[in-house]
C-alpha cells in the first residue's frame, strides 16, 4: 500500500485533545463464554494523562492488544474515550515485533544486539502508522492537540500534518535517541526524520537524546544516497535544554519545530501512598529474614543487564564478600516480547544463571536467588521495593528507567540504597545513587559493596543520599512532565 495523504475533514463533535500510543491503556479479559471486556490498566502514562484527557474531552487512540478482530470505541468511567485501532496478526509480527522491536529497539539502544533491516517490515510499519493517523483524524476536532507517543509511531506526525494541517502535533520518544552515526545505518532514516518533523514539538528524556536528533537533522537529509529532493541539510538553531524549547529545526515546509528534553517521571504521591500500605517485614520474612536483601525489577529485556547483575552477585558470593547465609537477591523479570529470538536467548541465559547460582550457594529451603518470571500486582511490587536494602538497576542503555524512581519514592524514610547504571536516563537526576558501569562487572561489584558497607558502617551518609533522591522525585513527578510538555506545545 502506498501512503498518500488525501486531506481529511475534522471530526464533527470530535475531541480537542488526543493521545495516540501503540497500546490502549486497557487490559482485555475474556470470560468463559468468550465475551471480551476491557478495563483501563493503571500505567504511569495513563495516570499522568488522565486528568488532561478528562479536562479536554480527550480521546486515547491505540491498539487494544488482541489481533482477533475489531472492537468498538468505549468510554472509561472518568469519561475518556478509548478508540481502538485494529491490527492483523501480520501487522503485529511485522510492525510491532519486527520493525519496532527487532529494528528500531536495538538500533536506538546502541546496538546491544544487531538490528534487522527488512524492507517488508518497513512497509508494514508505514502502513500501520498510516492506519493510526487515519484513526486520529476520525476523532480529532478542528484545531485539536494530538500527542503522539514513542518509537512505534514516528511517521504519524508527518502523515497527520498532511492529512490535517489544522492540528497541533506533539511527539514524545520514550526510549533513547541514538548518536547520528548509529542512526544513519537505518535504510529509511530520511523518512523517519521527516515523519518526526511533522510535529510542532519533539520531546526526549534527556538533552543528550535531543542533541543527537538535532545533529542528525543537520546531516541526514543531504546524506549520500539521499533521494528525497530535500535541501542539503535542515536548518537547526540552538541547543536542547530541559523543559523549555531553546532549539528549533526549520522543517522542509518552512515550519519551526521545537526540540527539548522532558524527563519523564512517576506518580510519586500515589507510589508513596501505596508504599505506606505494604507489609515489608512479611516479605523479608518469607525470604528468610536475610541481613541483605537485594532487588532487581525489569521487563525481561537484553537491554536491562539482568545477566550481568546475576554474574556480579555470583562473584561476590564466590569471593566471600557477600555471605550466602545472609544475602538474598530477588529478581522479578516481567515477560516481554517472548517470540523474539534475542529475548528467548536472554531468558534462557538468565534462568541458567539463576539455577547455577542456587546450585552452588543455596542451602536446602534457602535459595540465594529468588526468581519470578511473571508480573506482580502493584501492591506486591511496591512491597518488594520497600523491603529491599539495595535496588540493582543495571541497564546497558535505558531511556529513563522508572523502576529506579519508584524505589526511591518508596524510601522517604531514607532507608535503602540504589545501585544505578550510568547509562540509564534516570542517572542524570538520581545522581546520588551508587553509579556503576554495567559493561564492567568489577564496577557493578564495587558499587554494590560500597552500598552494602555504607548502609552498615555510615548509615547517615546513605540516608542523606536517599533523602536527596527522594526529594528529587517528589518535586519532579509525572504531572510536571505532562504539564511542561503540553505548555511547551501550547506556547510554541
Ligand atoms: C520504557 C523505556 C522509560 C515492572 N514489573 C512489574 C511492573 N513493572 C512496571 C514498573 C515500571 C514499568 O513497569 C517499567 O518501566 P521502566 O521505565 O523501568 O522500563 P520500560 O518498560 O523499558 O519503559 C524506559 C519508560 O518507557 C517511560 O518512558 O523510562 O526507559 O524503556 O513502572 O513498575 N508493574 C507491575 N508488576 C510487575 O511485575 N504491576
Amino acid at each position: 500500500m502506498t501512503v498518500t495523504a488525501a486531506p481529511r475533514t475534522p471530526a464533527e463533535g470530535g475531541n480537542d485533545f488526543v493521545v495516540v500510543a501503540n497500546r490502549l491503556p486497557v487490559d482485555v479479559t475474556v470470560t468463559p463464554d468468550g465475551t471480551r471486556s476491557f478495563t483501563p490498566s493503571p500505567g504511569g502514562l495513563v495516570t499522568a494523562l488522565s486528568p488532561v484527557l478528562e479536562r479536554n474531552a480527550g480521546c486515547w487512540v491505540g491498539w487494544p492488544g488482541t489481533v482477533d478482530g475489531g472492537m468498538e470505541p468505549f468510554r472509561t468511567d472518568s469519561g475518556i474515550l478509548l478508540h481502538p485501532v485494529a491490527l492483523t496478526a501480520t501487522d503485529y509480527e511485522e510492525f510491532y515485533e519486527g520493525f519496532s522491536n527487532a529494528t528500531l529497539w536495538p538500533l536506538y539502544h546502541d546496538l546491544i544486539v544487531p538490528p534487522t533491516y527488512d524492507r517488508t517490515w518497513w512497509e508494514t510499519y508505514r502502513e500501520v502508522n498510516y492506519t493510526f493517523a487515519r484513526e486520529v483524524t476520525s476523532v480529532a476536532a478542528e484545531g485539536a492537540t494530538v500527542w503522539v507517543q514513542d518509537y512505534q509511531l514516528q511517521l504519524v506526525p508527518g502523515i497527520l500534518r498532511q492529512l490535517r494541517p489544522d492540528l497541533t502535533i506533539g511527539f514524545f520518544l520514550h526510549i533513547p535517541f541514538p548518536p547520528a552515526e548509529l542512526f544513519r545505518q537505518l535504510p529509511w532514516r530520511e523518512e523517519i526524520v521527516r515523519g518526526l518533523l511533522g510535529s510542532d514539538v519533539i520531546g526526549f528524556h534527556l538533552p543528550q537524546n535531543a542533541d543527537n536528533f538535532l545533529t542528525l537533522a543537520r546531516s541526514v537529509a543531504g546524506a549520500p544516497g539521499s533521494h528525497t529532493g530535500q535541501p542539503d541539510s535542515l536548518n537547526v538553531e540552538g541547543r536542547a535544554s530541559v523543559r523549555e524549547i531553546s532549539a528549533h529545526i526549520t522543517a522542509p515546509d518552512g515550519r519551526r519545530v521545537g526540540v527539548a528534553a522532558f524527563p519523564i517521571s512517576i506518580d510519586t504521591a500515589s507510589v508513596i501512598d501505596t508504599a505506606a500500605q505494604v507489609d515489608a517485614a512479611d516479605i523479608r520474612h518469607r525470604l528468610g529474614d536475610p541481613e541483605t536483601m537485594i532487588l532487581g525489577v525489569d521487563r525481561l529485556d537484553y537491554t536491562k543487564g539482568i545477566l550481568q547483575r546475576l554474574s556480579a552477585y555470583e562473584e561476590l558470593l564466590e569471593s566471600g564478600a557477600l555471605d550466602p547465609h545472609d544475602s538474598v537477591l530477588l529478581q522479578i523479570a516481567t515477560p516481554s516480547r517472548e517470540r523474539l529470538e534475542h529475548y528467548r536467548r536472554t531468558r534462557a541465559r538468565v534462568e541458567e544463571a539463576v539455577g547455577r547460582i542456587n546450585g552452588r550457594f543455596a542451602e536446602v529451603g534457602r535459595p540465594v536467588v529468588h526468581y519470578l518470571h511473571r508480573s506482580l500486582g502493584k501492591q506486591q511490587l511496591f512491597g518488594c521495593y520497600v523491603a529491599a536494602d539495595i535496588m540493582l538497576v543495571t541497564p546497558f542503555k535505558d531511556g529513563m528507567n522508572l523502576v529506579a524512581k519508584e524505589y526511591v519514592a518508596c524510601h522517604g524514610d531514607g532507608s535503602g540504597a540504589l545501585v544505578l547504571s550510568e547509562f540509564a536516563g534516570s542517572a542524570t537526576e538520581l545522581n546520588r545513587a551508587f553509579l556503576c558501569n554495567p559493561h564492567d562487572g568489577d564496577s557493578v561489584k564495587r558499587q554494590l559493596m560500597i552500598a552494602v558497607n555504607m548502609l552498615r558502617d555510615t548509615p547517615d551518609e546513605a540516608r542523606d543520599r536517599m533523602l536527596a533522591m527522594h526529594s528529587q522525585v517528589v518535586e519532579h513527578d509525572v504531572d510536571l512532565w505532562a504539564r511542561s510538555f503540553l505548555d511547551a506545545l501550547r506556547s510554541h
